[in-house]
């Protein structure tokens, strides 16, 4: 495959945008070498500036549950646009995806839009402290929720301590509110409210992973983060901007069967536009402005358009027969077929999956199971780069990450899993 086009363009764009990205997760530096330009996608199949063929399976990073360029999103993209792209001011549309969100989402009786996951993240944070009069909030290790300042934390130097920032900009004195525990871990959770729990203002959690690759959380350790807040009084938030409408129709609450008190949303509600989403109980929510005092407020929040996009593939997930037992079945069958494909060539290897989101793990031997930053961390990133850049010769993209999500859709055929697991076994066939 040649990349001359991509590699020409790209240079001139490291010139002008910080690492030639928009976003870092885009920027390949845990696999090495420059990413590719991409410019059309259709179905399941992404091209790249040099006219290469891909079966995507990152999906702009989840948003296409439907696949890329589906033509009823399109159409509805299109006839919004024709009405203008905005106006500052409540549409049809913002009622209409609220309440699909409500109907399908059992934590959420009122919700706000907002543009991004780290808005609809940062205002449930802010919204959880200021319901509660609370201040300490508590985190996950390798959980990612956008990059709100009091959440770019990491652990202390004990369990159970407040963070330190992991990022420059963000102030001792912002870190030192959240405290960072360790995933699916029961027992730290307990320690901590016994520690603190009347000063914590709320949990946020991924209920599935997906920002260390694929971890869905473990029923005891969800229901354990419920049982504590509900007597501490603290907010238990679910960042399903990943999961949500990705896992279930009621996103992983409803798999869970667990019903957290406020939820966050993004990727597929806005269908690949900026929509994204925070919502829950009616006396939470009840103190947002302007009806109470928490603010939070954003000019696009609700754009018709990104709005459109976001109701037309909510509709299509909520009204396809089947949608999601079908994505699940896909998902099983390539995320078997490529664990299989890595054993059988001799490595190392663990695939994770829920619903349609799934990740191959070279894992460290010794950790049967990836259940948290500490065994995600040991995963060979050396053998995923490997893995990686042989699927793209093969025109399989992937997310550039062996901490991150593969993601699937209702484009992908029985012919995309089966040519997929095919490139793989030539991949691990060259290793
Ligand atoms: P955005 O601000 O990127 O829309 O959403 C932040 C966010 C919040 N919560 C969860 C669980 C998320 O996964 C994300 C964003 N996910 C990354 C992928 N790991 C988006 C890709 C990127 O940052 O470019």
């Amino acid at each position: 495959m040649k990349f001359t086009n991509s590699r020409e363009i790209f240079a001139k764009t490291a010139r002008l945008i910080p690492g030639g990205v928009n976003s870092p997760a885009r920027a390949f530096g845990a696999v090495g070498g420059n990413p590719l330009v991409m410019t059309r996608g259709n179905g399941s199949s992404i091209y790249d500036a040099d006219g290469n063929r891909f079966i995507d399976y990152v999906l702009s990073w989840g948003p296409l549950i439907a696949g890329h360029a589906h033509p009823s999103v399109i159409e509805a993209v299109q006839k919004a646009v024709s009405d203008g792209l905005g106006f500052g001011a409540p549409t049809r549309g913002e009622t209409e995806i609220a309440e699909l969100i409500i109907a399908t989402t059992p934590s959420i009786e009122m919700v706000r839009l907002v543009s991004s996951g780290t808005e609809a993240t940062s205002s449930a944070i802010r919204l959880a402290r200021g319901y509660t009069g609370r201040d300490k909030i508590v985190k996950f290790r390798g959980c990612y929720h956008g990059h709100v300042d009091p959440l770019l934390v990491a652990a202390g130097s004990a369990a159970a301590t407040f963070g330190v920032p992991n990022s420059p900009g963000v102030t001792a004195g912002c870190a030192a509110d959240t405290l960072v525990l360790e995933y699916n871990d029961t027992s730290g959770v307990q320690e901590a409210f016994s520690a603190f729990g009347g000063e914590i203002a709320g949990v946020i959690v991924e209920p599935v992973a997906g920002n260390m690759g694929c971890i869905p959380g473990k029923p005891e350790f969800l229901q354990t983060l419920r049982e504590a807040c509900t007597r501490a009084g603290s907010v238990l938030i679910f960042d399903e901007v990943m999961s949500g409408y990705r896992v279930a129709l009621g996103s992983a609450q409803s798999r869970y069967g667990i019903t957290p008190d406020l939820t966050t949303l993004g990727k597929v509600i806005g269908g690949g536009l900026p929509v994204a989403a925070y919502g829950g109980k009616r006396e939470i929510m009840n103190a947002v402005i302007p009806v109470g005092k928490v603010f939070q407020a954003g000019t696009l929040s609700g754009n018709p358009v990104a709005v459109a996009a976001g109701l037309a593939t909510l509709k299509l997930v909520s009204e396809t027969e089947n949608f999601y037992g079908g994505l699940e079945t896909k998902t099983a069958r390539l995320a078997e077929g490529l664990e299989s494909a890595a054993r059988e060539a001799g490595l190392t290897a663990t695939a994770q999956k829920c619903g349609g989101m799934f990740t191959l793990f070279f894992n460290d031997p010794a950790d049967r199971e990836i259940t948290d930053w500490q065994s995600a961390s040991r995963c060979s990133e050396k053998t995923f780069a490997r893995y990686f850049w042989g699927m793209i010769e093969q025109g399989i993209y992937l997310p550039c990450s062996q901490f991150e999500a593969n993601f699937t859709s209702l484009a992908h055929t029985d012919q995309d899993i089966e040519q997929t697991i095919a490139a793989a076994k030539e991949v691990f066939s060259r290793f």
